[in-house]
């Protein structure tokens, strides 16, 4: 329907991931293969990110009021009904984990508004974290404002709140990606203090990375290598949603310059430094990078 409240048209987007969320990780045991092929970043696909990908399309596309659907493993958005709302998805963040049974999510990007959009643009936001439980951490509403609120996913989909959550004051975690040679020597530096203060948790998921980051505190980045200026992550799929969660929650989010979410959407599939966490933490990485 077209027109529907925007933040109402992401509570029934979140719903659909929630409700897919059991079937995407029963479809896991037998889709560790690589497929032939390469995603739109030049990665290699595993049939798990494709069958999640094709799950979610058809979610999201049965969900009230979503236009749009793009997701990470496609090159353009797909039109899925007459909305305005467009979703953005990366339907396996961390599939790279699957091989060694770590753990693995699913990222959701809300906006209102056509893609590529601003982080500004975010009504909503939220993961399905694949852990020793099946968690779902969502936000509705301005960014910076929306309560973010951590769900049980239940084995038919449901969602039962469990809690609001915030960043801790004291900080005790930290994981940053990329090679450390790559790294640049301004980045590398900061790394150097908060190794004196914190404990290294790095797990290679994003999603996984940042729960921690929620549940302890602390930083998590993955910056802008010498290799690839840009980082890793994707804007649309991953920096944006992360950024709006840990914005909400009580923390920060920056490039090295400046918040995410201000960031200029310029491509469905652009890259972005991202680094998130205590406020403290994020302000001192950007006096590094000055
Ligand atoms: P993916 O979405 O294709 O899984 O890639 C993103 C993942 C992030 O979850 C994680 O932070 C990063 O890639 C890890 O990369 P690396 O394996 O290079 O450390
Ligand atoms: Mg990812």
């Amino acid at each position: 329907m077209a027109g529907r409240d925007p933040e109402a048209v992401a509570e029934s987007a979140l719903d659909a991931v929630a409700a897919v969320a059991p079937e995407v990780r029963d479809g896991l045991p037998g889709r560790r293969r690589y497929l032939d092929g390469e995603n739109p970043s030049g990665e290699r696909v595993l049939a798990a990110d494709v069958f999640a990908d094709e799950l979610l399309e058809s979610a999201l596309g049965d969900a009230d009021g979503v236009g749009t659907y793009a997701s990470e493993e496609r090159a353009a958005p797909v039109d899925v009904g007459d909305g305005a709302v467009s979703v953005a998805v990366d339907p396996l963040d961390g599939s790279s984990n699957l091989r060694s049974n770590n753990p693995m999510g699913t990222v959701v990007a809300v906006y209102d508004g056509p893609l590529p959009a601003s982080g500004r643009d975010l009504v909503a936001a939220g993961f399905v974290l694949y852990g020793p439980v099946t968690t779902m951490v969502a936000g509705v509403g301005p960014p910076g404002e929306a309560a973010v609120d951590e769900f049980l996913v239940g084995d038919g989909g449901d969602r039962e709140e469990l809690g609001a959550l915030h960043l801790p004051d004291e900080p005790t975690v930290y994981g940053f990606g990329g090679r450390v040679p790559d790294w640049p020597a301004d980045f590398a530096a900061y790394v150097d203090e908060v190794e004196d203060e914190l404990k290294l948790r790095y797990g290679g998921a994003m999603i996984a990375d940042v729960s921690q980051v929620l549940a302890y505190g602390g930083v998590f980045g993955y910056p802008a290598l010498e290799s690839a200026p840009d980082g890793k992550l994707r804007l649309q799929f991953e920096g944006n949603p992360v950024a709006y969660l840990v914005e909400c929650a009580g923390g920060r989010s920056s490039t090295g310059d400046g918040s995410i979410l201000d960031v200029e959407a310029t491509g469905l599939h652009q890259r972005v430094p991202v680094h998130v966490g205590n406020a403290a933490l994020v302000e001192r990485l950007e006096a590094a990078l000055a």
